[in-house]
């Protein structure tokens, strides 16, 4: 039996976004995004599921705070609904919509839990997106005010904030692949979407700062390791180059000032319009970076791998594969100087099922996050400055395209009776967390 010790500041947290588990769609002057109007097409969404009432955080969160509580987190990532705050995504301020994450924060630090903001995780407000959304140069400001906006309200009780959540998902799920919100399929638009998130991302940051410069700032990017199938060096070379081309869309900008030569040549059809100062922008200081990690890409000469032979896949057909956090953590420490890092997500979604003793056994959830808080141990002694880690996801929640079949909580959603369970996962998240210690 190995133990591992995590260092006694070390955040053990949980997280979720607004539109995946607030519901209240329509609540408190609240505005329309443009995962309601999405989640409202037919076709868009397995069985036509919507987040009008998800997980209905926004009027349990009294109770959710009270199970962090159980679960004994010392932090809680959330996100901030836009068009909640702003109904047209700019202008009139909707105070009902500020009232409410006011609130939230409240319960949050009065429960001795530390809130982490993320300003946006993609329900993007329909009226700015019919006024050319993300594509559009002259919008990009409108985030700046709405993060101003935020952190004067807000600022005196949230030290940790977030710009964007996963820009490349808005980008190539929403404008590529269409698969999510608003459902565009335009491979040109996508990189100048994927570009200008950047560039509001910087304006957000400069606001930030001049509010309130004691704050600390971020960006939560989603990595995927490259890994070579074999030791033919091709594989590795494969491996590599998918790496360059793709992984490095925001990291090289925001940590090095300028796009990898490899992608640069690779998309040479597509590149965006970058205007003078953007990169300067772009690249400012931050605070600390926040990883989602989930899976990895895997490559031999030939090319990618689709199904690897004997590895287990979760329910979104993602391989399981812990060690690769630990190589993506220190392949980015290696190439880049980067700030403190957090796991601002990591989990897995799984067929639950509910027991006859009404128990979640989900034994395969507990071991991914166990085997992937071992991993990040691991980085941590190779030298990675890894500050915390938030399991994805506190709750069962909306999970995009796939409604809500996947659950990915370590609480049980019954999205009938909204009644919540703490499953084995979230059972043993608390031992973790009360002993600062993994325990393989
Ligand atoms: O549910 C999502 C989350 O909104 C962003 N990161 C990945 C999760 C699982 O797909």
């Amino acid at each position: 039996m190995t133990e591992y010790l995590f260092p006694y500041h070390f955040v053990f947290g949980a997280a979720t976004a607004s539109y995946q588990v607030e519901g209240a769609a329509n609540e408190d002057g609240k505005g329309e995004s443009i995962w309601d109007r999405f989640s409202h097409t037919p076709g868009k969404v397995t069985n036509g599921d919507t987040g009008d009432v998800a997980c209905d955080h926004y009027h349990r969160w009294p109770e959710d705070i009270a199970l962090m509580r159980r679960l004994g987190l010392k932090a809680y990532r959330f996100s901030v609904s836009w068009p909640r705050i702003l109904p047209s995504g700019r202008g009139v301020v909707n105070q009902a919509g500020l009232d409410f994450y006011d609130r939230l924060v409240d319960g949050l630090c009065a429960a001795n839990i530390e809130p982490f903001i993320t300003l946006h995780h993609w329900d993007y407000p329909q009226a700015l997106y019919e006024m050319g959304g993300w594509t559009n140069r002259d919008n990009l400001g409108y985030f700046a005010d709405y993060a101003a906006i935020l952190v004067k309200r807000l600022g005196d009780r949230i030290e940790k904030w977030t710009t964007l959540n996963e820009p490349g998902v808005i980008a190539w799920d929403g404008y590529c692949s269409g698969e999510h919100a608003p459902g565009e399929q335009d491979f040109v638009k996508t990189r100048q979407v994927a570009h200008n998130l950047m560039v509001a991302h910087g304006l957000a940051v400069q606001a930030i700062r001049a509010v309130n410069p004691e704050l600390q700032v971020g960006i939560v990017l989603n990595q995927w390791m490259s890994d070579a199938a074999d030791d033919d060096p091709r594989s590795r070379q494969q491996a590599e180059d998918a790496w360059n081309q793709g992984e490095t869309t925001f990291l090289h900008p925001i940590f090095k000032g300028y796009y990898h030569p490899a992608q640069v040549a690779f998309a040479s059809e597509t590149l965006p319009d970058v205007r003078a100062g953007d990169m300067a922008l772009i690249s400012q200081k931050l605070d600390f970076l926040g990883i989602n990690f989930y899976s990895r890409n895997l490559y031999t000469a030939q090319g990618s791998v689709d199904q690897v032979p004997g590895s287990e896949y979760t329910e979104m057909g993602w391989e399981v594969c812990a060690p690769a956090l630990r190589r993506l953590l220190n392949k980015i420490n290696h190439e880049y100087t980067l700030p403190p890092i957090y796991i601002t997500e990591n989990g897995a979604a799984f067929p639950d099922v509910v027991a006859p003793d009404g128990c979640v056994h989900d034994e395969r959830r507990l071991d991914y996050l166990k085997n992937h808080f071992i991993q990040t141990r691991l980085a941590m002694q190779d030298g990675v400055d890894v500050r915390g880690y938030f399991v994805w996801s506190l709750l069962d929640n909306f999970e995009w395209g796939h409604g809500y079949t996947k659950r990915f909580g370590i609480i049980r959603v019954d999205y009938q009776t909204l009644q919540r369970t703490i499953k084995d996962s979230g059972e043993w998240y608390a031992r973790v967390i009360s002993r600062h210690t993994v325990t393989d």
